[in-house]
């Protein structure tokens, strides 16, 4: 019995009253919001239902292989849907749709099943499941297909792993838990397009992203507090010809320093924000309030923050007579 059994029924109930439902992403959607999606969709069409991906902003482009990618949509009309589900969205504005549509924000007006792990999750939802300890969005939604009793096809096994993967930073963060690998291996076993996922993470950065974690990479130090620090602005992007899209996955080199406390990269988004990235190895460290500090938010060993402003260098120059 899974612990979100109960929660699991009342979805189930909810599922089988519906007919249009509407699954959405959050907002700069990652490996996971996007995997969870689809294979939910996949899994929901199966059984008759008319389900359809949502995402405000695109899909990463190490997605771009996931089936079923190319028919998510950016533009919601709520009046279309009888039941809502939000994936992975650890605040309700994450979803980016109640801006326009602010019914999604109430009870009586629309159905919301709200499907997370983010411990600033505020249960938003009619029926919540959220899970801290759920290493992936992706997890949960293995659960939950498995207790709606649907077959879990390939199609199915290649978007849960994709999320699987995209969220333990291939199975090397500390998330990384026996029931992680245990999901994960079933999801091979279903035929999950595991050398695919490998290779769009490993074997597939253009060379302008190379150049860009050059930057990154070359300008981190230590601080006084003990933290690695890099930061990259927007003239990088322009001279390099990069997006911060190109910066996904160069925090998990930063974060590789054995004596570093924890690490910070900061970063121009080319819309005059700053948004920052933590990551540590430290398992005291708790991320998620350091970057609450700034109005951000996430997990105990990855967080972020995304505030408008610019990034100053303070350059010091140091007279060192010869001895
Ligand atoms: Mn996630």
């Amino acid at each position: 019995m899974h612990k979100y059994e109960n929660e699991f029924r009342q979805i189930k109930d909810l599922i089988e009253k519906a007919t249009n439902i509407a699954i959405i992403s959050h907002k700069n959607p990652d490996g996971d919001t996007i995997g969870a999606n689809l294979a939910l969709t996949h899994a929901l069409r199966s059984v008759g239902k008319n389900a359809i991906s949502f995402a405000k902003d695109p899909a990463p482009a190490a997605t771009g292989f996931l089936p079923g990618v190319s028919s998510i949509r950016s533009e919601l009309n709520p009046s279309e849907f009888d039941l809502f589900i939000a994936l992975d969205c650890g605040a309700a504005y994450m979803m980016k749709y109640e801006i326009e549509h602010p019914e999604l924000l109430d009870r009586s007006q629309t159905t919301l099943i709200n499907i997370d792990h983010h411990p600033s999750n505020e249960h938003f939802g009619n029926v919540n499941v959220v899970d801290p300890e759920a290493s992936a969005t992706s997890a949960l939604i293995y659960f939950l297909i498995e207790s709606l009793g649907i077959t879990i096809s390939r199609d199915i096994a290649t978007c849960l792993m994709n999320g699987l993967y995209s969220d333990t930073g291939s199975f090397k963060h500390s998330n990384t838990d026996p029931i992680t690998l245990k999901i994960a291996s079933n999801l091979v076993a279903r035929g999950a397009d595991f050398r695919t996922i490998v290779k769009q993470q490993f074997h597939h950065n253009r060379i302008n992203q190379l150049r860009l974690w050059g930057r990154v990479l070359s300008r981190s130090r230590i601080n006084d507090k003990g933290a690695t620090i890099s930061a990259v602005m927007e003239k990088d992007f322009d001279e390099l010809g990069a997006t911060p899209e190109d910066l996904s996955g160069v925090i998990d080199y930063i974060n590789s320093v054995p004596d570093s406390k924890f690490c910070i990269l900061l970063a121009e988004d080319q819309k005059g924000n700053i948004k920052g990235s933590f990551r540590t190895q430290d398992d005291m460290i708790d991320l998620s309030k350091i970057a609450g500090l700034f109005g951000g938010g996430g997990h105990k060993k990855a967080a972020g923050f995304t505030i408008p402003g610019k990034i100053e260098q303070e350059v010091v120059w140091k007279i060192k007579p010869a001895a």
